[in-house]
């Protein structure tokens, strides 16, 4: 049965940045196709609380807090999930950050948080984790990537920097680890209902182009990000790697 494909049975899912948002509705999606999923944020709290929120009967939800921008807190997370949960079978490098402002005048700390909530981290956990999934000759990445990675838009250069860097990273990882049969993918959101794009959601001009410039006329919902998450966790995408699947209404396909 070709459904089968997508399912996520017995598989171990680590999902940065999962305390809310697309990570959130991601995770939730993939413990429904049968994964482990193991949430991680800064906040353990917040995990908690996001545990709560997903976790139903017969699915099995982690937690593992640790700050993805801080390498020695990565390597002892990743080690630690690995000995209390199993071998991660995919992770989705979802931590991210946006901080917008004008260029001239953009603080270089508040660039380089951007730079290291979004692309240091992607480094860090990827490196911490591909290392045993070269060990078992198997493994699934997906970065999240945004039409950032292919478009520009004022305000918000060092976010796009990075999302360029996460599309580029995608492809050099899938050159050099599909020999050790690990496929490395990225989804690229559109315009999504999140919290980090609250403020724009509220500007009513913004949101106007936003439904103006996306074909499907309208802004997306995190929970339509699920479908392309676990296509590119399962082994339904075992001979796609490099790629970026953009989920956001057609806006990248349009002028
Ligand atoms: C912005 C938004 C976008 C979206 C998303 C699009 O300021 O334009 O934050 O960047 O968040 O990344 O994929
Ligand atoms: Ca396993």
């Amino acid at each position: 049965m070709s459904l089968s494909l997508f399912s996520l049975e017995g598989k171990v899912a680590l999902v940065t940045g999962s305390g809310q948002g697309i990570g959130l509705a991601m995770a939730e999606g993939l413990s429904e196709a049968g994964a482990h999923v193991v949430l991680n944020g800064r906040d353990e709290a917040k995990l908690e609380a996001a545990q709560k929120a997903i976790a139903v009967a017969g699915r099995k939800v982690s937690i593992a807090a640790f700050d993805v921008t801080d390498q020695a807190a990565v390597d002892a997370g990743i080690a630690a999930i690995e000995a209390d949960t199993g071998a991660i079978d995919i992770l989705i490098n979802n931590a991210g950050m946006q901080k917008r402002g004008a260029f001239t005048e953009y603080a270089a700390a508040d660039w380089h948080q951007v730079v290291a909530t979004n692309l240091h981290s992607v480094f860090y956990v990827t490196q911490a984790v591909t290392k045993g999934m070269v060990a078992r000759n198997r493994g699934k990445v997906v970065n999240i990537g945004s039409v950032m990675s292919e478009l520009g838009r004022p305000t918000i250069v060092p976010y796009t920097a990075t999302k360029g860097a996460v599309k580029m990273m995608t492809r050099g990882l899938a050159a050099e680890l599909g020999k050790h049969n690990i496929q490395v993918n990225a989804i690229g959101p559109g315009y999504i209902v999140t919290e980090l794009n609250k403020a724009l959601i509220a500007d009513e001009t913004f949101s106007a182009w936003v439904r103006s410039r996306t074909p499907a006329g309208r802004w997306g919902e995190t929970k339509e990000l699920v479908g392309a998450a676990i296509f590119l966790s399962s082994a339904a995408s075992d001979y796609v790697s490099g790629h970026l699947l953009m989920v956001d209404g057609g806006l990248t396909a349009a002028v």
